[in-house]
């Protein structure tokens, strides 16, 4: 009965308040939204969506991989982890000049958000002043930033920040109990210690997680209610379909079904009804009706441009193309 309530209030869980913000979604309560019919659910999702958005603009950001390879994290879904015989290979940092260029291609493309990608545990002090040249120098373009590094140490943030910092990506990505499962060498804990950091500096969080790593429904559930429960929500939170990279520990992880990606959605925007969501990786394989599912659900972001950070994207024209087919404006 309680779920009941909390599911019929629009969206809105009732237990705990934070600024106006509400954050008190139990697992309990986000499975059973996953267990609405799909139609139920997506017209909930959408109502909550045009609560707090344009229904028909959908944000862009684009990503450059500025640090490629040879990380010594075990991340069982990434291509980039040294651990594992994926092609990708260890690469030093990309230059200022080749950074810039492709800030400036993407902004002449339309996307408003420019996030550079470093495979790295974190930073070492010298990376972090490099990246922070870099930061500097894209947000001179006129673009909103966004770096994900890995893990934060005390006052990394602040000097992010202090560059022009707007976004910090740093994903739960999965439920906790699953999470050992997937990454032994950083803990749950490490990434909430290094979200908080981010959020003292003043930087806009950017959080979600991946689904299709073969884990359970109500471990989807898990992740959508530990993301809901951050205190503030995100502001941003990409959902990525797990890209099955030959060589990585999942290659063979079975395909979670369309619906339940959407599903998958539609709960982010029902209980982070405020926060961006961004319709991630994944793509590159999805119909356009299952992405126009997605909008529909309330995904009001995308990676935009060729390339995820190692892996492939729809081609921009492509993307125009789909949203102009549906009305969408870029933003
Ligand atoms: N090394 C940093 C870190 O992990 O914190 C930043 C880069 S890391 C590639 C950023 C995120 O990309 C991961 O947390 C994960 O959610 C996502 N990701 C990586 N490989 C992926 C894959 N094969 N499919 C879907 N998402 C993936
Ligand atoms: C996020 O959640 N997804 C992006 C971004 N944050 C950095 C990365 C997706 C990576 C997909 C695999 C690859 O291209 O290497
Ligand atoms: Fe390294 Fe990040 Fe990939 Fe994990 S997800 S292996 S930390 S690049």
């Amino acid at each position: 009965m309680q779920i009941r309530n909390t599911i019929s209030n629009n969206g809105q869980a009732g237990t705990t308040v934070h600024g106006g913000r509400t954050d008190g979604w139990t697992r309990e309560a986000v499975q059973a939204l996953f267990e609405l019919p799909f139609n139920d659910l997506l017209h909930r999702a959408q109502t909550v969506h045009r609560l707090h958005f344009d229904a028909n603009a959908v944000q862009l950001s684009t990503l450059l991989s500025i640090k490629t390879g040879g990380c010594p994290e075990d991340c069982a879904y990434c291509p980039q982890s040294a651990r594992y015989r994926t092609g990708v290979e260890n690469e030093p940092l990309v230059p200022l000049e080749t950074v810039l260029a492709a800030a400036r291609a993407a902004k002449q493309n339309g996307a408003t958000r420019f996030c550079m990608g470093a495979a790295w545990r974190g930073p070492k002090q010298r990376d972090l002043e490099q990246v922070a040249e870099r930061v500097r120098a894209v947000k001179a373009l006129g673009l909103e930033t966004c770096a994900t590094l890995g893990l934060l140490r005390e006052g990394q943030a602040e000097e992010l920040k202090a560059a022009g910092l707007d976004y910090y990506n740093h994903n739960l990505d999965t439920a906790p109990e699953f999470y050992g499962e997937i990454i032994t060498t950083r803990t749950y804990r490490d990434r909430l210690d290094t979200l908080a950091r981010v959020r003292r500096a003043g930087i806009k969080v950017c959080c979600g997680g991946i689904v299709g790593m073969g884990e359970s429904r109500a471990q989807r559930a898990g992740l959508i209610a530990g993301l809901a429960s951050l205190a503030p929500q995100p502001e941003s939170v990409p959902i990525n379909d797990l890209v099955r990279v030959e060589g990585t520990p999942l290659e063979g992880a079975p395909k979670l079904d369309w619906s339940e990606f959407v599903r998958t959605i539609a709960c982010a925007r029902i209980t982070m009804p405020r926060s961006t969501v961004r319709l991630s990786a994944g793509r590159a394989e999805m119909p356009e009706a299952v992405q126009a599912l997605c909008f529909l659900a309330g995904a009001n972001s995308i990676f935009y441009g060729d390339k995820l950070l190692t892996t492939g994207n729809p081609e921009a024209a492509r993307d125009r193309a789909l949203l102009e087919k549906l009305g969408i404006r870029p933003a």
